[in-house]
């Protein structure tokens, strides 16, 4: 990208790679011919990028007029020689703020971050478990990075900020396991929005009446809830419902809402103004349900279906995840 704006949201940016000698940004380039624009970057994957030389999934060089936001992005198993994920050449301002930056490996420096000069804020992500010769995930050549509520695997001075094992659920993605220790521990000052996986911030991931977000590219949701199958008229499909041992969950199906914030639970995303169907009723989890959809469906509609988990003890809750999908023919 050479100037102007560039607003994007659910995008995956896959194997992803700039082999030319000295290229950057194998998955993307802001700023060449330093002209770098104003850029946007949510809920997006960035995994196995790679560039010869800094930045393996993002490179920014800012200007003046110039800023650059990463939010809720994953970078998984990234390469480069200096800055495995992510590069700033200078200028900024660079905000990275709730993404996790994990298994990238530099050769140089910065086996997740590398900043040469410029300005970064960094908030409420993980850079944990990335390798390589580099001899830390950060590497700060010149400029100002401040740097919050992260969990920086060899620790890092500013508010907020951990050096513990984020335990993540799997292997492949960034979903914390429910003995995460990143859980409810993130900048409170945080709340609104869907996380990568369009999980809704901030949830009560501890279930003690408290909504605070999570550190990291996703929020930790007391009940997840998992589809299968095709989801066209008169076929069926099966939700499982998973979470939390002792949670009672419901299920329903609507139409996509704006999102309604119902303190401490989270947002609802089904649109409650409009019919909504209960997939299932309240149930202890884990458990699954097979419903038909209505053969009356029209093809291409737009269903969002969500859960709500609560607990008996001290009625503390949470919203799922979202599962949203159009029928099909
Ligand atoms: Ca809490
Ligand atoms: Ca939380």
């Amino acid at each position: 990208m050479s100037g102007g704006q560039l607003t994007a949201r659910d995008c995956s940016f896959l194997g992803c790679i700039a082999t030319l000698s000295g290229a950057t940004g194998g998955g993307l380039l802001i700023g060449s011919n330093n002209q770098p624009g104003v850029v946007l970057v949510e809920r997006s994957r960035f995994e196995d990028c790679s560039s010869s030389y800094a930045g393996g999934a993002v490179d920014y060089n800012g200007n003046a007029a110039s800023s650059c936001v990463l939010r809720d992005c994953s970078f998984l198993r990234n390469t480069a020689s200096r800055g495995a994920s992510v590069a700033l050449g200078g200028f900024g301002p660079l905000t990275i703020e709730g993404c996790t930056l994990s298994k990238g490996n530099a050769s140089h420096s910065g086996s997740a971050y590398y900043q040469l000069d410029g300005t970064c804020t960094m908030s409420n992500s993980i850079l944990w478990g990335n390798g390589g010769a580099a001899p830390s995930d950060l590497a700060l050549v010149s400029g100002t990075l401040n740097v919050s509520y992260c969990d920086i695997e060899g620790g890092w001075p500013g508010a907020g900020n951990v050096d513990l094992d984020p335990l993540f659920a799997s292997a492949t993605n960034t979903l914390l396991a429910s003995n995460s220790p990143l859980i409810d521990i993130g900048d409170p000052a945080v709340s609104g929005g869907l996380d990568l996986t369009g999980t809704p911030r901030a949830l009560d991931g501890n279930l003690d009446l408290v909504q605070r977000t999570d550190i990291g590219a996703q929020e930790f949701a007391p009940v997840r809830i998992a589809m299968t199958g095709v989801p066209s008229a008169g076929q069926v499909v099966q939700f499982a419902a998973t979470g939390t041992p002792g949670l009672l969950a419901r299920i329903v199906a609507g139409a996509p809402g704006a999102g309604l914030t119902i303190p401490p639970y989270g947002t609802l995303l089904v649109d409650p103004f409009l019919p909504m169907a209960a997939v299932a009723p309240f149930t202890l989890l884990p458990y699954s349900v097979s419903p038909t959809l209505p053969p009356t469906l029209p093809v291409g509609t737009v269903l969002t279906v969500q859960a709500f988990g609560i607990q008996f003890s001290n009625a503390a809750g949470a919203f799922s995840n979202r599962i949203q999908f159009e029928v099909q023919p």
